[in-house]
């Protein structure tokens, strides 16, 4: 296994070397390259918004960070053309991967169809091994079905599939291949699927912010390009539609909005317990289909199984910036190793002095939490454990975390910047007055 210990080279104990990695790179100088870019994740980002499609009358779904497959009609027809193909990909500014996708991203681009639709999607194969789509959740003829050796032959190299069948029911659904899944979908080969319901009133399409996000786990060991698909746990970088927090782009809405999230999960292992603050919501739709609405309940937290979608909607009352991330802690790290002792407590001044022998300048971390690793020079192609720039100073989250930021009025495409929280309403240190006036006693 390569730990951070085996990249920085040194004889150390695994533990404090692991916690202490990045003061140990800003103590050799040239000993393990340059920043790993997180000066460029505070560059405005741009918002991914759905473009409304010629001749079609659904509101599309937005994908952050990610996009729509676009089709021909031909005779009828909606025709897509997928291509399985290697693709180098940004996880979060810092960290580049080399990954397997379709047509240049991970996940996939969004297949948006209409219920009722016709559709034939073209799969070429540009993998060095065979490959199929499967339709998950979709109800398709059996040979349509896209299991390797069960329902078709695999697509070898080179070659292009033809996959045709009908939309014949709406919802929220998944692709992916089904040959040597362990291998490809760990490399980042997933896509969702929504189908519009036929009836327009059905759509509530008005005032919908629709978006999908695809959760997804790698491990990536620290200082390497490819994912390893051999990894059963410990996966080390959390994603939704392949980004990791602080490259997740913003969702947004507008007060009075219906906020529709479509939430998919084809991670190789890990379920996610996705929540979201400031509001509750509902599952209203499972990639098996619509919740019957006597059968919903408020939540503010919806598991998201490997191999499901749960989509969730409320309507957007209260303005601000409300996180939505896994609850799970480790979720919401990037790159994080586990071997670590607990030093949390612990007085290292004695410990610093002797390995500072060996190593000039080190210094242990981890004593008062993980809170201090925040935003350190990283090694060459890996990205904090934690860290993004907040209003507020940063932000101690990695990995499955976004923000929907709901403000009363939207200015076009822009992401709007941090809330301005009206007088009164941000949290402060209290005053001396304060605390004596209602009997707090330090
Ligand atoms: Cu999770």
């Amino acid at each position: 296994m390569i730990t951070r210990r085996t990249v920085l080279g040194s004889g150390l104990a695994a533990g404090a070397a692991l916690i202490a990695r990045a003061r140990l790179a800003a103590a050799q100088p040239g000993g393990m390259g340059g920043m790993g870019g997180s000066d460029d994740a505070r560059a405005p980002m741009p918002l991914t918004h759905g473009r409304a499609v010629a001749g079609e009358s659904y509101t599309p779904v937005v994908v952050p960070n990610g996009a729509t497959l676009p089709f021909e009609k031909k005779g009828g027809v909606k025709v897509f053309h997928l291509v399985a193909e290697p693709i180098t990909h940004t996880i979060a500014p810092g960290l580049e991967i080399e990954a397997w996708g379709y047509n240049g991203s991970t996940p996939g681009p969004l297949i948006e169809a209409v219920e009722g639709d016709r559709i034939r999607i073209y799969v070429t194969n540009k993998l060095g091994e065979a490959t199929t789509v499967h339709w998950h959740g979709v109800f398709v003829p059996s040979g349509m079905d896209g299991v390797g050796g069960l329902t078709q032959p695999a697509i070898p190299p080179g070659k292009t599939f033809r996959y045709e069948f009908t939309m014949t029911k709406a919802g929220t659904f998944m692709y992916h291949p089904h040959f040597d899944e362990m291998t490809q979908i760990a490399l980042g080969m997933v896509g969702m699927i929504v189908v519009h319901p036929r009836e327009k009133k059905k759509r509530r399409a008005e005032n919908v912010r629709d978006y999908a996000l695809m959760a997804h786990e790698w491990k990536i060991p620290i200082g390497s390009r490819r994912p390893d698909p051999l990894a059963m746990n410990d996966f080390n970088v959390l994603t939704f539609n392949s980004k990791a927090f602080p490259g997740t782009e913003p969702l947004v809405a507008e007060v009075g909005d219906r906020v529709r999230l479509r939430l998919g999960n084809l991670g190789p292992m890990d379920h996610h317990p996705l929540h979201l603050h400031g509001y509750a919501f509902q599952v209203t739709w499972t990639d098996g289909g619509e919740v019957p609405a006597g059968a919903r309940w408020p939540e503010t937290t919806v598991l998201v199984p490997v191999g499901a979608v749960r989509v969730v909607e409320f309507v957007a009352d209260t303005p601000g910036d409300w996180a939505f991330h896994c609850h799970m802690t480790h979720h919401v790290m990037n790159q994080m190793g586990h071997d670590a002792p607990n030093l949390i407590g612990a007085d290292v001044k004695g410990l610093d002095k002797q390995i500072a022998k060996v190593v000039p300048g080190y210094m242990t971390m981890g004593q008062h939490g993980m809170g201090d690793m925040m935003g350190m020079t990283q090694p060459d192609n890996s990205i904090s454990m934690l860290g993004g720039d907040g209003p507020f100073g940063m932000i101690d989250m990695g990995g499955m975390f976004t923000v929907l930021k709901v403000r009363d009025k939207l200015t076009g495409d822009t992401d709007p910047g941090w809330y301005e929280h009206p007088e009164g309403t941000v949290a402060r240190e209290a005053t001396a007055d304060e605390l004596s006036g209602d009997d707090i006693k330090l």
